[in-house]
């Protein structure tokens, strides 16, 4: 009996430190189930097993950029003989660098390090408080150009660089002199580059309010070819464009800009046709969309609609680059 009684309190007792762990281990199974309700679905990410890969990408298809505005900040913060940033920058390698963004449309090249330029006329009102300043001197120099290829190349990247296209004649024509200049001198300095001009045309006038018609473009890049192929170092070298921006479905400006591009030549002198992608506004964006997979099919539609558009014109290869796409807000400065 007793020991009956003895074992009935033990295992009361035994039974009561389990119920007591069981409701402690509810309330701590209820808590990540409670925040993962306020959640409106979870995302689950496959990762297949070994097997053969489904598409196997240019060595160079992962590429980084460095945004224009860096050079009108002066390179403020970015020095570019620091060892720690070459060697962060050289485990990205290899791809491409582009040197482009909003502001390549403000950035002018001098060979001397002191000479000013007169303000064109075109104002900007994408980066106001910048654009507006009175007198802005946005200049690229000799050595900062010098060193930045130092930077890139030594880190096992090829430059991408994004030519202004917003310097113009009264008649609206590419005034190519100054990007002449830089082609020149970098021809000399025998720099492997692979030039662009201009960034998101279609959008000049959010940006700059200022308009180039997608024909006037394309007879710009062609001045642009003839002038790369008077130099050894560019002379049938890889010249891309013309990174127009979100040609969407939805967005019919954008389509139309890239297919007058196309019908007047711009696909002949270019070696691939090049655009820009942005899945939303990361300014705007919540979870939901950063995790839901519809976003990241968007950039399939828009590869297929380019794809189609590309193929009905006749152009110097079928080739297709994506210069840029943003994901996060971090690196939409441009
Ligand atoms: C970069 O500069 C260093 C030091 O002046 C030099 O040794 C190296 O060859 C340069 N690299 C390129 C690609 O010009
Ligand atoms: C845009 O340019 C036109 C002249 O071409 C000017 O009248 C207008 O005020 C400008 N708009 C802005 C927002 O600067
Ligand atoms: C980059 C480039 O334009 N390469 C061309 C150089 O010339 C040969 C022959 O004319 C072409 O086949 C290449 O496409």
């Amino acid at each position: 009996m007793l020991r009956i009684d003895r074992s009935d309190n033990c295992s009361t007792r035994f039974s009561t430190i389990i119920a007591v762990l069981l409701i402690i281990f509810v309330v701590i199974a209820i808590i990540p189930v409670s925040l993962f309700t306020s959640f409106t679905s979870i995302h689950v990410l496959l990762i297949r097993g070994p097997g053969p890969p489904e598409h196997i990408t240019n060595s160079k298809f992962l590429s980084v950029a460095l945004d224009s505005s860096m050079i009108i900040d002066n390179f403020n913060n970015f020095n570019m003989r620091n060892k720690k940033l070459r060697n962060m920058i050289r485990n990205l390698s290899p791809g491409y660098m582009r040197i482009g963004g909003t502001m390549a449309d403000r950035i002018k090249f001098s060979r001397g390090n002191l000479q000013q330029f007169k303000q064109n006329s075109v104002t900007c009102i994408f980066e106001r408080d910048r654009c507006l300043l009175p007198n802005q001197n946005y200049v690229l120099s000799a050595k900062q150009w010098l060193d930045l290829y130092n930077l890139t190349v030594d880190a096992g990247f090829t430059i991408l660089f994004d030519l202004n296209s917003l310097i113009r004649n009264s008649d609206g024509s590419w005034n190519y002199k100054n990007a002449e200049e830089m082609i020149q001198f970098s021809n000399d300095n025998e720099m492997d580059v692979i030039w662009q001009l201009g960034n998101e045309p279609n959008a000049y006038r959010y940006s700059f309010n200022y308009t180039v018609t997608p024909a006037q473009l394309a007879k710009d890049f062609g001045q642009l070819r003839e002038i790369l192929n008077k130099y050894p170092v560019y002379k049938n070298k890889t010249l891309v464009g013309p990174d127009i921006t979100n040609p969407a479905p939805e967005d019919t400006q954008s389509i139309a800009y890239l297919q007058g591009f196309l019908a007047n030549g711009g696909g002949e002198v270019v070696s691939a046709i090049t655009f820009h992608q942005y899945y939303f506004n990361g300014k705007l964006a919540t979870h939901d969309d950063f995790l839901h997979p519809d976003t990241y099919n968007k950039l399939i539609a828009q590869i297929e609609l380019v794809k189609g558009i590309v193929s009905m014109y006749k152009t110097k290869t079928n080739a297709i680059w994506l210069s840029k796409c943003i994901l996060l807000n971090l690196c939409s400065g441009s």
